[in-house]
């Protein structure tokens, strides 16, 4: 009798233990594992940046919130361009994405996609962490996506198995894999070039077999994913767009954390985020062309086009960038104009 009092007594101890132990029971509520969508995965810059805020949150968070990384958009079967739209559908629940690729979605992303609007490293950051990059956080939050902080997949140069494209008229004729908005279409057409859409899953083997001649990626992409072994021979560096990419929730997901668990998300992403423009940028920087002297020396001739040869691919798309400055709203694209003038 005494022994079956201790057993109660020490049963309801353990309950009320239980309870206090809050981080216990709202683990009960949690998924046991939260599924993150990006379209590269480690070694690619991509793939590290998402990997760093998986470990945040699972470091800060005790464990109580898992998150995985899937790669290769293979949630949606490798459509990165319905990576977004899968996310409203509660299929995918968090995401490091491209505004390239979201940008079916939410055409105001197509903004960072506008032929020859930012030069250089600083002109990327004046938009994202300005008046713009503002804007376009609200606009994907109307959507019940929460946009946590930018990341980034770098500066898009032009490669090829044909020639060195120094001008307009070396595009000419040259098939080339481009992504997910009629906006790429438009400027490769506008400079003579016979342009394709398609995903990254099917780019490379269109680039091994020859179906195309060329693409348009970061140098980091370009060097982790060999490209120089799909007969890419040719680098033309033109910093023509570049995409951002986003760390983003789902509205529903972070309302299921604790106040305390959205802060520590959010704070993973925003430091992931940083970490992430740093490695996209090493070896592409004006200080630092490691990368480029890697790429060099893998065979690839590489061709860096002075301001006054920009010129004429400028002047070759000034009709895409004014179509499209209307199409994703003139007070957006005049913020941004604004933010890179005053860099
Ligand atoms: O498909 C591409 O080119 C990539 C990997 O850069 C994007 O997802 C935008």
């Amino acid at each position: 009798m005494k022994s079956g009092w201790k057993l109660v007594a020490a049963l309801a101890a353990a309950v009320v233990a239980g309870a206090l132990q809050s981080p216990t029971a709202e683990a009960q509520s949690y998924k046991a594992e939260y599924k993150v969508s990006t379209v590269l995965g480690a070694p690619f810059p991509w793939g590290l940046m998402a990997q760093r805020w998986v470990d945040l949150v699972k470091e800060r968070t005790g464990g109580r919130i898992v998150m995985k990384v899937y790669p290769g958009t293979s949630l949606v079967g490798g459509d990165q361009t319905r990576e977004f739209t899968a996310m409203r559908q509660g299929v995918i629940d968090m995401a490091v994405g491209s505004t390239i690729n979201w940008s079916p979605q939410v055409p105001e992303l197509n903004l960072f996609s506008l032929p020859f609007l930012m030069p250089d490293f600083e002109a990327i950051d004046a938009i994202t962490q300005g008046e713009a990059g503002k804007k376009l956080f609200d606009i994907i939050a109307a959507k019940d996506i929460v946009p946590l902080a930018w990341g980034e997949n770098g500066f898009r140069e032009l490669s090829n198995s044909k020639r060195a494209i120094r001008t307009p008229a070396d595009l000419k004729g040259l098939k080339l894999r481009v992504v997910g908005s009629p906006l790429f279409n438009d400027i490769f057409t506008a400079l003579g070039a016979n342009p394709t859409q398609m995903s990254w899953a099917d780019a490379q083997p269109a680039l091994s077999t020859g179906a195309v001649d060329g693409q348009e990626n970061p140098l980091s992409i370009f060097k982790n994913a060999k490209l120089h072994t799909v007969s890419q021979k040719h680098l033309t560096l033109w910093h023509y767009v570049a995409d951002p990419l986003i760390f983003a929730v789902s509205k529903q997901v972070l309302a299921s954390f604790s106040e305390a668990d959205q802060k520590i998300v959010r704070e993973a992403a925003i430091e992931a985020g940083k970490f992430g423009v740093e490695i996209a940028r090493k070896g592409a920087t004006p200080e630092d062309q490691s990368l480029l002297k890697e790429i060099g020396a893998s065979g690839v001739e590489v061709v860096s086009l002075s301001p006054a040869e920009l010129k004429p691919f400028q002047d070759a798309t000034k009709s895409v960038y004014e179509k499209w400055k209307t199409r994703i709203g003139v007070d957006l694209v005049t913020a941004a104009e604004k933010a890179v003038a005053a860099r």
